[in-house]
């Protein structure tokens, strides 16, 4: 397969800083090489920049950082559109704001080819606010709120086909705010909240969602945020929270997803490398990437996935 590595140095999401070393980091834990013994053909675009946008100021005085935040979503949007058709892009973030970007991107490269987009949100928290219900005014907690067209964007570019809550699932679910509690319960949207994972596994939910995946000859993009993993093997992350997925949890999903032969693109995000702990949390996610590219102990039967 042929790989595009996007290296999106972005600190704007939130209010403290690190995350524009991410890039770097995962190049110096070696994700080029694990990429590229997997047999896959690799390409390094480097880090990308962006301009701060002239937008007005937010309607929400609580919103931090954006203009940087939209100008950043307008360059990541146009490389996921130019590069999505040529391979698969890893977007190296970053903080999660980088999806903004790679979402409102791979939203036009499915319009382009007329197939429906799915997205897996690997993360803690469920990043669903709008720049209109956000408290804390972090626009890296609003990404998926804005590929699923909920109003309160008007300074970013506009999703092309809007993803329908059906089409989004979320597993790692332990930090959830009221108002996005409220815009998800009772709707089509899979919740893979802790408990679920405690009682049911990790496996079964996904493979139901990848099932659908496949069923619809959709284009799944991926989003792993570091938090998604227990800080007691992820510490790098500004935005821990206690009771997360386990390194075989975590290698059981990527391994499921790689199986699955539908994710259309990644990203990593989130890597604050200034706490991290001798590179440990940078290394797991280049290992974590490895896997979805391939990397296993031992081959297994296929089992074909409904459409796959
Ligand atoms: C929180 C944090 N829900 C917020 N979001 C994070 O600021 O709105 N997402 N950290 O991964
Ligand atoms: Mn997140
Ligand atoms: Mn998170
Ligand atoms: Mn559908």
């Amino acid at each position: 397969r042929d790989i595009f590595l996007i290296g999106a140095p972005l600190d704007c999401g939130k209010r403290a800083r690190g995350c524009l070393m991410g890039p770097d980091a995962l190049r110096v834990a070696g994700l080029m090489r694990a990429a590229a013994s997997l047999g896959h053909r690799v390409t390094d675009m480097g880090n990308l920049s962006a301009a701060a946008a002239d937008v007005p100021s937010p309607a929400n005085p609580m919103v931090h950082g954006l203009a940087e935040t939209v100008g950043w979503t307008r360059v990541l949007a146009e490389t996921a559109r130019d590069v999505a058709p040529r391979g698969l892009p890893i977007f190296l973030g970053g903080d999660h704001a980088v999806s903004l970007g790679s979402l409102a991107g791979m939203a036009a490269h499915a319009r382009a080819l007329d197939r429906p987009l799915f997205v897996l949100w690997l993360d803690a928290h469920a990043d669903f606010h709008t720049p209109l219900t956000t408290e804390s005014g972090n626009l890296h907690g609003t990404p998926v709120a804005y590929a699923a067209g909920l109003p309160g964007f008007e300074a970013f570019p506009p999703i092309e086909r809007p993803v329908p809550l059906g089409h989004l699932c979320f597993v790692g679910l332990r930090s959830v705010d009221p108002p996005e509690r409220a815009a998800l319960e009772e709707t089509e949207a899979t919740l893979v909240d802790m408990r679920r994972i405690d009682e049911e596994g990790i496996a079964a939910p996904l493979r139901a969602f990848l099932e659908r995946v496949a069923a619809a000859d959709g284009l799944l993009h991926v989003s792993l945020d570091v938090d998604f993993l227990d800080p007691a093997i992820a510490p790098a992350v500004g935005t821990t929270v206690p009771g997360g997925a386990t390194f075989r949890e975590a290698h059981l999903v990527l391994e499921l997803l790689h199986d699955s032969g539908l994710v259309a693109s990644l990203d990593l995000v989130e890597l604050n490398p200034f706490l991290d702990d001798r590179g440990r949390t940078a290394s797991l996610m280049v290992d974590l990437t490895a896997s979805l590219l391939g990397r296993r102990i031992f081959d297994r039967p296929t089992r074909p996935f409904a459409a796959g």
